[in-house]
């Protein structure tokens, strides 16, 4: 028998055993103790918002019966945060035309940046004639597109206007870790009504983007997310490829039932129907034009919540120049024609225009270029148009 089973044989046994398990009975007490200090006034209030939040999403998914979260029957998160958004949340009705995405023009005050952000809940157009329930920041799906130089200092105040708490994460990029966004963790959430300011220096450059840290898998799957592009400060362009037009592509899911938006995740009830690019489906997706002989660079941006998309480029292959926003070496760029863009990674690609035409840009996992399982002009969902000129 091995030497533990050794030790408590006989009376002197007995006594190490006795303190062993003393030992443990302290051991526990702390463990104990350090529980509950855990759920004390430092990190209490989020904890108990959370709480009653989950409970309030669950009692909404299981009034729903349309809800396939609710008949789950599961006690894990998507249940909780499963449940539908109630459309008259939505102060504001973005026209079926309107465009996500939008760069986000700063104040300037005493050299720095200052953007604003307001968390809300809107109705948003992904074809003309299906309407999701969203949370948005600045009434757009995807959020404005904030654009700054390396070195900057930025602010950014953030407002949240939506029914549940939230907060913004940075993702990929260098911050204090009081500014990192991660609600429960770093700070406590932004409760609504409130509002918060992030600041800090950006000593990267690359893409990046911004999303909620609060419920994520709930609120960036409903939309609260932006890109966050960092040109190379002049001096540190060398190691960043030459190009002649840009595309930012940002990709989600969305899981509509009967009319009612849930937020979509891997789970059961919650499998998305539709896919959109920079917030549209195609074909109401906008198509980049170049011409012929263009370096076009596209950052494909990983802000889906639940799914990964292997984004596939027809005309010829792609060089890879950048992955989450770090420059690859001269000569390293691989050349591929598709490329699986995971959820939080980023890829940034050379395309170039080598012959005149449209060049389909789509995810090959095939049912995401449908719309609710049908493909309209060729085509749905993760698919948009490179017109070469
Ligand atoms: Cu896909």
């Amino acid at each position: 028998m091995d030497g533990s089973r050794r030790w408590i044989s006989g009376v002197g046994g007995q006594l190490i055993l006795g303190a062993g398990v003393s030992v443990l009975v302290v051991l526990l007490v702390v463990a104990a103790l350090r529980l509950t200090s855990a759920s004390s006034p430092a990190v209490g209030p989020p904890a108990a918002a959370a709480t009653s939040e989950e409970m309030s999403s669950m009692d909404e998914a299981m009034s729903n019966p349309a809800s396939g979260a609710a008949g789950s029957g599961s006690a894990h998160g998507a249940m909780a945060h499963g449940g539908p958004v109630d459309p008259g949340l939505a102060a504001f009705t973005a026209p079926a035309a309107a465009v996500g995405g939008a760069p986000l023009d700063p104040t300037v005050e005493n050299g720095v940046k200052v953007f604003s952000l307001e968390a809300s809940v809107i109705g948003w157009s992904i074809l003309p004639d299906v309407q999701v329930t969203a949370y948005a920041f600045n009434r757009q799906v995807p959020g404005p597109q904030i654009r700054i130089q390396q070195g900057d200092r930025v602010r950014v105040v953030v407002t949240n206007s939506l029914p549940d708490p939230t907060s913004v994460h940075w993702h990929g990029l260098e911050v204090p870790n009081e500014l990192d966004g991660a609600a429960g963790v770093t700070q406590a959430p932004i409760e609504p009504g409130d509002t918060y300011t992030y600041e800090f220096t950006v000593r990267q450059a690359g893409t990046f983007f911004y999303h909620s840290h609060q419920q994520a898998d709930r609120q960036q799957a409903l939309g609260l997310y932006g890109a966050f592009i960092v040109d190379p400060a002049p001096d540190m362009a060398t190691d960043r490829p030459d190009y002649d037009s840009e595309l930012v592509v940002q990709l989600q899911e969305w899981t509509v039932k009967n009319g009612d938006t849930y937020p979509a995740m891997p789970a059961d009830g919650l499998l998305p129907n539709y896919f959109t690019i920079n917030g549209k489906a195609y074909p109401a997706t906008e198509p980049v034009r170049v011409r012929l002989g263009d370096r076009l660079l596209v950052r494909l941006i990983g802000t889906s919540a639940g799914f990964a998309h292997p984004i596939h480029i027809h005309g010829g292959p792609f060089e890879i120049v950048a992955t989450d926003g770090n420059p690859v070496p001269t000569g390293a760029g691989l050349l591929k024609d598709t490329i699986d863009v995971a959820p939080g990674e980023r890829y940034d690609l050379i395309w170039v225009a080598r012959q005149p035409g449209a060049w389909l840009l789509h995810c090959h996992v095939l049912h995401h270029t449908t719309n609710n399982g049908a493909e309209t002009q060729g085509g749905g969902g993760m698919t948009t148009l490179i017109e070469v000129q």
